[in-house]
């Protein structure tokens, strides 16, 4: 039952009631119209509407979304809540998101508890809002608030709205509150429909609009719902509620049926999705984490660990050592301070979790480690070798190696089974991304402490299996090798990033590698000389680059200038070095349009993904789809690397990259996956391993 109702002389109560979060589906509308009814056909004096459980209510079923509406529709469920004789208060005990905030515009008045949040967060799944948000909030909260909420999602606290008056009152107990509230006060007060939309002097209107949509541009560049959202407000500004209302539904059920809203919603629903995989026995309780390595990723996982609660032993190598990892720490925890999100005490309370140590003995009680120390194969096996003399054999021990081989570094020690990979993404104490790599010999008790690991520290877990780069980094490979093919071939740093932008990413791959550092690339091609296949092309501008320490941001010079240590600027000193690279290599450059660097760049990521898939390292494009939104930037409105994919359709990819492997079948060489599925017609998202 999604609704449920008792009544206690002329106060109804009415609970939404559908675990876990109380979404709207149709059973939860179809209760609420059937309680209009009754409250009306009771003579109540009023119905107290609130929220089973933590949750007033999520919002519309988003599950509901792939269909046709169902009736009876939120819209008309809750016109008749707010023209019902027999007024309603909600009593908002939680968050009331999307629909659920709709509800509560709609009843006669709203009393907020202290955990409750309201928010409008529709455009985060590529629509708007579709019940009355657009047109009802701006009449309770005035524009500026409520254009805030509809275009940018971000909900209001229980004082925010309570602030912005889109609360009547704060208070412990809502409901109780709203037992309380005197009955002729009560039916003094205007449903929401009646109130005029805000006035403004026209200028204050333009200015309004104008701040809002150029937000926009920078924030949400390439979203269509955002920009809709606020047309629909514009417009409702000078429309009768009624038209106002139509408009808003037409608009909210064109863009649920489009392909961002569908590929957000594949997106909340994977993200939700990543969890341990079933039958993977009961993790050890961690209490006490091991991390190797103080530099900037070790740092980051000691902080985040320390947040939650955990000791951490931080072990360096000597003493100049520990007191670098101790600075990248105090550093760490004042930017928390200073951002707000600790005080002092719990900054010491973080501190005093915290154990730096060249001694490794200094760890033998805890449960995990987790090196984090400089990429090369024989720093990690001394450091496994040391972990596994001073750990208990119970004890877990994972690699944060971006590209090693994890099952050679487990190698070395007695037991490889408590050996895995766990890859997170810098600042680690920020990306919610985290690779579990499933080494050859990599136990279940492992893997499930890697996961156990993830939920703690909310990170989106995706398990990969073992092979240069993983999932994430061996895509990226790829989608770097192309860019200094199309660099080479005709094209410049900044064409290069401009056309990534314009598909949706931050940063384009240049402005990247400068602001992580060009070294690291050049090691790892140095890594993989010796196994690289000589009739590869190789483009060598980025090895030039480092040669002439042109090492990115952190060198003041990269693929831009940084002068002074700021913003970039383009450097035409690039475009010669490139030019002569070409010469030497006897290309001749061509223009390079943004339409073809933005397609060869994706139809390079998309092969070698469909490749990962089909040797088995990513389960599932699904997770492909996290790694690539969740590590690295791909757009999230465009639904991940596979989900874009299969939008283009396999079809056309394979088509493509036909052509392109004429050219270049070295570098081209159609991923079989793709080929199976253009031949049997399948999506990459069903596709499964034949047999
Ligand atoms: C809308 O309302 C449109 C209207 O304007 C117009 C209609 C006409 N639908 O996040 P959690 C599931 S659009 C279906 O892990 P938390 C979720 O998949 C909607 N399912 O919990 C998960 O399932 P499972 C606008 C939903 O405590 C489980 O609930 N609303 C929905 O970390 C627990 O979720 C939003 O965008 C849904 N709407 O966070 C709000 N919501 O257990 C979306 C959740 O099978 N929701 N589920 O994996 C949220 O932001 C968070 O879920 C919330 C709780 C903050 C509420």
């Amino acid at each position: 039952m999604s609704v449920t109702r008792s009544r206690d002389g002329l106060t109804g109560y009415v609970t939404l009631d559908n675990p876990p979060v109380n979404a709207i589906g149709r059973a939860m509308r179809a209760g609420l119209m059937e309680a209009v009814a009754w409250a009306e056909a009771e003579k109540l004096d009023r119905v107290i509407v609130t929220g089973a459980g933590k949750v007033f209510a999520a919002g519309a079923d988003a599950r509901e979304f792939d269909g046709a509406p169902l009736e009876p529709y939120l819209p008309d469920v809750l016109d008749a809540i707010e023209r019902s004789f027999v007024p309603w208060i909600a009593a908002i005990n939680g968050v009331a998101l999307g629909g659920g905030a709709e509800i509560a515009l709609a009843c006669r008045m709203r009393i907020a508890g202290p955990r409750a949040q309201i928010g409008l967060p529709e455009v985060t799944l590529g629509v708007i809002p579709g019940a009355g948000g657009t047109q009802r909030a701006m009449r309770l909260c005035g524009l500026e608030t409520a254009l805030e909420m509809i275009a940018f999602g971000k909900p209001l606290s229980a004082r925010a709205a309570r602030d912005a008056k889109l609360v009547y009152a704060l208070e412990d107990d809502p409901v109780e509150a709203a037992f309380m509230v005197n009955t002729e006060e009560l039916l003094c007060v205007v449903p929401t429909w009646e109130l005029p939309p805000p006035e403004m002097d026209a200028a204050a209107f333009a200015a309004a609009f104008a701040a809002v949509r150029a937000k926009l541009a920078k924030r949400s560049a390439g979203q269509v719902a955002p920009m809709r959202a606020v047309d629909v407000v514009e417009a409702g500004l000078s429309m009768e509620f009624a038209e106002a209302m139509a408009l808003e539904r037409s608009t909210f059920l064109e863009l649920k049926g489009g392909e961002q809203s569908r590929a957000l919603r594949h997106m909340f629903f994977s993200e939700r999705a990543a969890k341990a995989p079933a039958g993977l026995p009961a993790a050890p309780e961690l209490t006490q984490i091991a991390v190797v390595g103080g530099g900037t990723m070790g740092a980051g996982i000691t902080y985040a660990c320390l947040s939650l609660g955990l000791s951490v032993v931080l072990l360096e190598t000597d003493s100049d050592g520990v007191d670098r990892a101790r600075h990248n720490i105090d550093a760490l925890i004042a930017q928390g301070v200073k951002r707000g999100r600790l005080d002092d005490s719990g900054a010491e309370a973080l501190r005093a979790r915290l154990v730096v140590s060249d001694d490794y003995d200094a760890a033998a009680g805890a449960e995990l480690a987790i090196e984090a120390a400089f990429e090369s194969m024989a720093v990690k096996k001394q450091i496994f070798a040391k972990l596994d003399a001073a750990m208990s054999p119970d004890a877990i021990l994972a690699t944060n190696t971006s590209y090693l081989d994890v099952d050679e570094i487990a190698a070395g020690i007695k037991h490889p089974s408590r050996v895995l990979g766990l890859h997170f993404f810098a600042p680690a104490h920020i990306m919610r991304l985290l690779e579990i790599v499933n080494g050859a010999q990599t136990s279940e008790r492992a893997l499930a402490t890697g996961f156990a690991l993830a939920k703690l520290l909310k990170k989106v877990p995706v398990l990969a299996g073992v092979c240069d780069g993983f999932i994430g980094n061996r895509i990226y490979t790829r989608y770097k090798e192309e860019a200094d093919i199309l660099l080479i071939d005709g094209s410049t740093p900044w064409d290069i990033d401009e056309a990534m932008e314009g598909f949706g990413y931050a940063m384009g791959p240049y402005e990247v590698q400068d602001l992580s550092g060009l070294d690291i690339g050049f090691a790892n091609r140095r890594r993989q000389d010796a196994s690289r296949d000589p009739n590869r092309r190789y483009i060598p501008i980025a090895d030039r680059m480092v040669n002439e320490g042109r090492l990115g941001r952190k060198a003041s010079v990269g693929w831009y200038r940084y002068p002074g240590g700021g913003g970039k600027v383009l450097d035409p000193l690039i475009e010669d070095l490139i030019t002569e690279e070409a010469r030497f290599a006897k290309v001749k450059r061509r223009e390079i349009g943004a339409d073809e660097i933005r397609e060869r760049l994706v139809l390079a990521m998309v092969n070698e993904a469909a490749d990962i898939l089909g040797e088995g390292i990513a389960q599932s494009t699904r997770d492909i789809d996290l790694v690539t939104v969740f590590g690295y930037g791909f757009p999230r409105w465009r639904g991940g690397l596979m989900h874009y994919a299969d939008t283009v359709g396999v079809a056309q990819i394979v088509e493509k990259i036909r052509a392109l492997e004429v050219v270049d079948p070295v570098i081209w060489k159609l991923s079989p996956v793709l080929a199976d599925c253009a031949e049997t017609g399948v999506a990459l998202a069903d596709w499964s391993k034949p047999g």
